[in-house]
């Protein structure tokens, strides 16, 4: 963080923190209709997807006050080549769900690219010029672009929302830690079908002094304000 940059300096756990916008990039992990709607992949697998969705309205806040910022916003998206050349065999086997990946379902074919399924709730759609990244995987790291994109922006601080806060999300969260960034999960925009897995995740990632990085609740960040501070011990 440069001292020419204008930061801003929030209530989180462990401990405050402090972030350029400048420098910080916003990843919204897989909002998609497979995870979130009745019908995809979430749903085959046996989930009760009506827990994710108050995580879709603060999500949409969260973007709106990074994009207010002028902050790298970045989509994730869980998905598969038509030919599933890319679906490990024990991703697409595993189990004995109702439907597996690449099987046709009530919104296209599950977790393929291109679909309607897989694609974005509309509420969450990205705005032109938004990065999207396409990942294989349950980490937005492995078999992607977006670790090249991170360094090209000069991005030393990411904010997290989307789904699901134990798999997709704290796997990305923990690539990402261990690659030097910091990170913080805002706490209202994710969430899991499972509220006790969320709330351990949580947990996990503030615990032993952030062993992972920061969570940090919604209003925190809304009502953040970029201005010239001092830089702190913390805020790199
Ligand atoms: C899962 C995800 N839960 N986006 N994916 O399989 O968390």
């Amino acid at each position: 963080m440069s001292a020419m940059d204008k930061t801003c300096f929030i209530e989180a756990l462990p401990y405050p923190l402090q972030f350029a916008p400048a420098r910080t990039a916003v990843i919204m992990i897989d909002m998609q209709r497979d995870f979130i709607l009745p019908g995809g992949f979430g749903d085959t697998l046996g989930n009760d997807v009506a827990h994710l969705l108050p995580a879709v309205g603060a999500a949409h806040q969260l973007l709106d006050w990074c994009r207010a910022q002028n902050m790298l916003v970045v989509h994730t998206k869980e998905a598969h080549a038509a030919d599933l050349s890319d679906c490990p065999l024990a991703k697409r086997h595993r189990g004995a769900p109702k439907l597996r990946i690449g099987d046709q379902g009530a919104m296209g074919r599950i977790l393929i690219n291109g679909e309607f399924g897989t694609d974005f709730v509309e509420e969450l759609t990205p705005l032109p010029g938004e990065i999207v990244i396409t990942k294989p995987g349950k980490g937005a790291f492995y078999a992607t672009e977006l670790g090249q994109i991170l360094k090209n922006h000069g991005i030393t601080h990411l904010l997290f929302g989307g789904v699901t806060t134990e798999v997709c999300v704290q796997t990305t969260m923990r690539e990402a830690n261990d690659r030097g960034y910091e990170c913080v999960l805002i706490e209202e925009a994710t969430e899991s079908y499972f509220p006790h897995f969320k709330q351990a995740t949580l947990e996990m990632i503030r615990a032993q002094e952030g062993i992972v990085g920061w969570t940090a609740s919604l209003k925190s960040i809304l009502t953040a304000t970029p201005q010239h501070h001092e830089e702190s011990k913390n805020g790199s």
